[in-house]
Parts: structure tokens; sequence; C-alpha cells
């Protein structure tokens, strides 16, 4: 028996990422790195991954599945590249790191600075996490307060001051917050929810003088993808310059996945800072903060705001970067892209109809969420009416037949350019199984 247009046998042997989670329990918390990977929220084992190939990924055991995880974003071209594995070879057989400034951290900045409408100078830093802290830090810096409005939902990394009502691992595994935190680093933190104006409005007055910034990411992508409301990120900018409130947008995920110039170019409206990270690395660690050169002549050593990194501008990640970003520079990437994804989009509604499942479908280019709802899906509020069960049904059934998706509903599925109609197709084929077993699982509780 196969599962249908996959090929794969639904009795896998799966006995080498079992055992090496086993092991890996011993010497890691949780047995991973980062908690949302450990399969948690739907249960089971994770797969231990021993290579990538375009949209293709291969388990410790053999087991090949179609990706639409890329590393959680990075991977817009797919796995390894050939003009990435390049020109990360060629970097890393001249030294990996040098801890002084290097060509390629030049061209990278410029490239980036080109690209994403709003900013005129970037520092590159490490990781995500990094690039909003030191955002937040900056803010804090050139407007003297204190306070920051995020998004119920809304995830930047696990910076302190950010851990809270956050998505991403937090929602997954239902961590309100984290301990460890002092509550005097989040008593400055405000929650609205996203796409709501006039509770940022009401957050804002009742704060006046004493908010530094408001961070959202653009299209949410960590309470699974919400997209704005049309108008909301244009009406953000004209609150928080009224209210004189620097506005942050977190790219993390969207900076040069929505569009190569990020939401911003997609959606027109300029922040004064952008984080970044994904993406611009090309599937290594990477991370960036920029705006325009008055804010940024803060960061040392121009200026007071400390923020330095042993590590940042690292030469392959800024050669692998470069390598991706001149490949997306090319005029019909994001249309390709584009096609590919409303093509996957169109599929999994069809399929979710004729199995009677009711979903949500919400899409921004290549990034899309399915939420089992029958509520638009336009808030963490909403998005968390997504019924989890059916999700892990869903999830366990995709992963059988060989596609594998991030282990939460609180995440992103993205498309590669790596994919092609073909797989898109297979992977709608193996939809209509898992919405069957989603419904089939779904009767006895009707
Ligand atoms: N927090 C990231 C997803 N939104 C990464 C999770 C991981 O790598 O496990």
């Amino acid at each position: 028996m196969t599962w249908p247009g996959t090929g794969m046998s639904p009795e896998r042997n799966l006995t080498r990422s079992t055992r090496l989670f086993e092991k890996a329990r011993r010497l890691l918390p949780g047995g991973v790195n980062s908690p949302v990977r450990a399969f948690g929220a739907v249960g089971g084992s994770p797969l231990f991954i021993r290579r990538g190939d375009r949209c293709w990924i291969w388990d410790v055991d053999g087991n090949r599945y179609l990706d639409y995880l890329g590393s959680w974003g990075p991977l817009i071209l797919g796995h390894a590249h050939p003009d990435v594995i390049r020109a990360v070879t060629e970097a890393a057989s001249l030294g990996t790191t040098y801890g002084a400034p290097t060509e390629a951290e030049v061209d990278l900045a410029g490239a980036v600075i080109a690209a994403v409408p709003s900013m005129e100078q970037v520092r590159m830093v490490n990781s995500g996490t990094e690039a909003t802290l030191s955002a937040i830090r900056l803010a804090r810096a050139v407007t003297g307060r204190e306070g920051i409005v995020k998004m119920e939902g809304g995830y930047h990394g696990h910076v302190d001051s950010l851990l809270v009502q956050a998505g991403s691992g937090l929602v997954t595994l239902a961590i309100p917050g984290s301990p460890g935190i002092p509550a005097e680093t989040v008593r400055q933190t405000h929650a609205v929810p996203f796409n709501n104006l006039d509770a940022m409005e009401k957050c804002l007055k009742e704060n006046r003088g004493g908010i530094a910034c408001v961070i959202l990411e653009p299209v949410a992508g960590n309470m699974g993808v919400v997209p704005p409301a049309p108008g909301y990120l244009e009406s953000v900018r004209e609150l928080t310059e009224r209210e004189n409130v620097l506005l942050i947008f977190d790219e993390v995920m969207t900076g040069f996945r929505v569009a190569y110039g990020g939401a911003q170019e997609r959606f027109g409206v300029r922040p004064d800072l952008t984080t970044l990270g994904k993406i611009i690395g090309g599937g290594l660690p990477v991370g960036a903060f920029g705006g325009s050169r008055e804010i940024l002549s803060r960061v040392a050593p121009q200026g007071d705001v400390y923020q330095a990194g042993t590590l940042s501008g690292n030469p392959l990640a800024m050669r692998a970067g470069l390598a991706t970003l001149e490949l997306l520079r090319k005029s019909s990437f994001y249309q390709g892209l584009e096609v590919l994804s409303a093509r996957l989009e169109t599929g999994l509604r069809r399929a979710a109809e004729l199995s009677g499942v009711p979903i949500c479908l919400r899409r921004v280019g290549s990034m899309m969420s399915v939420f089992f709802t029958d509520r638009e899906v336009v808030d963490f509020e909403t998005a968390r009416s997504s019924d989890l069960d059916r999700f892990r049904v869903f999830f366990h059934a995709m992963l059988r037949q060989g596609v594998y998706l991030a282990p939460s509903q609180f995440e992103a599925l993205f498309v590669s350019a790596a994919h092609s109609g073909k797989e898109i197709d297979q992977t709608i084929a193996a939809a209509e199984a898992a919405f069957r077993e989603v419904k089939e699982n779904s009767r006895p509780r009707k």
C-alpha cells in the first residue's frame, strides 16, 4: 500500500529518528535547540533530518518529504541551491570569520538598503531575536521613553520585553509568558489585538508620553499567517506619526518573502525601523535592523546606543545572503512564486471543501496557514479558534504521505521557488486524503 501521489508507505521506518530523539532528550532540554521542533504540540517524535535538496528533505531513516517548513522561512530558493552552496564554499575556503570588516558585509548592506524602502543604514546581527532587541533599545534611546506596544500573538524572538502574549512556540506550547523575566521588564509592554486600530489608538492615548514604539509583523506569521486588513498598516503609520511614536516592522519573516522589498514594499507603508533575518542570510544565521541614517546614527560606534557581536556580518552568511538576493532580483521571481502559491491555495481550499471540513486559509504571497475554524481569522483570538485536534490529525496525515509542514498551527507554511507545479499537485492530492482523515476523526464528536 502507498499513500496517493507520493509512493510513500504508511509504515515508515522511523527507528533512527526515534533513537536519536531518546539520546537527544538526555543531552538537550526537551531534545531540541528550539522548542516547536520537538513536535510537542502535535505529538509523536520529531524527525531528524539528514539532508535537503531543492524542495525535498530526507530524514536519517531515508524517508523523503516535500518540505514546506523551509527551515521556518529562510529557504525561499529551496535546499542547497548551487549558487548559495558555491558562495558559502568559496567564502569558507578563505576562512570562516575574522572579526574585522569585509567587503561582503558592505555589499549585502548595499543590497538590503537598495531593496527595503525605509532603510538608509543597516546593522547586521546574528538572529532575528538580536535584531528586534536591538531595534527596541534604539527606539527607546531615540525617544527617551520605555513603553512598547506589540500585538497579541505577535512574536519577535525570545526578547525579554516582548514575551508578552506571544505567538510561535509560546502559544504552541500554551506558555503564557516566561519565568526568569523581571516583572519590571514586561510592565512597560502593552499588547493590543492585531488588525484593531481602535485598541491601538486607545492604548497610545492612555499611555501618551510613555510609549517609545509600536512593533508588529506587518503580515502576522507567528499566530499562523494573518494578513493585515486593507488600510490597517496605513492607519497604524498615520496614528504612530500623530502620536509621535516610532513604528517598527518586524520583517524577519516577510522581508524578501512577500516582495523583494518586504511587506513595506508590498503594502506601500514605511516604518521608522525594520528588522530582518531568515532570507537575507540564505540559510545561515543572520539578522539585521535598519532605518533612516538619522536614527541609525545613534548606534555605536557612531552613536551612544551599544550593540555588538563577535560573529556579526559573518562572511559565510553575507555571501550566502548576497547569492540569494541576486537570484530574487530576477524579474519574474515573485510572480512565479505567486502562481505556485495561488495554485496550492486553490487546491487546498477545494480539497477541504470536498471533504466537508471547514477551514479558513490565509495567504500572503508564498506564506500561508490553514486554520480549522469556520471563523474569519483576523487576529490572535480568531487564530486560536482553530481546532487543534483537527490540525494534529491533518499534520500527521500529511507527514505520513510525505509532506512536511511546521509542527504547529501557529506557524506558516512556506512555498519555495524550488517547488514546481508537479509537487504542488502532489501536495494537494495528499491534502485531499488528509482532510478526509480529519473528517473521519471528527465524526464521533458530532
Ligand atoms: N521561532 C521560530 C518559528 N517562528 C523557529 C522555531 C524553530 O526553529 O524551532
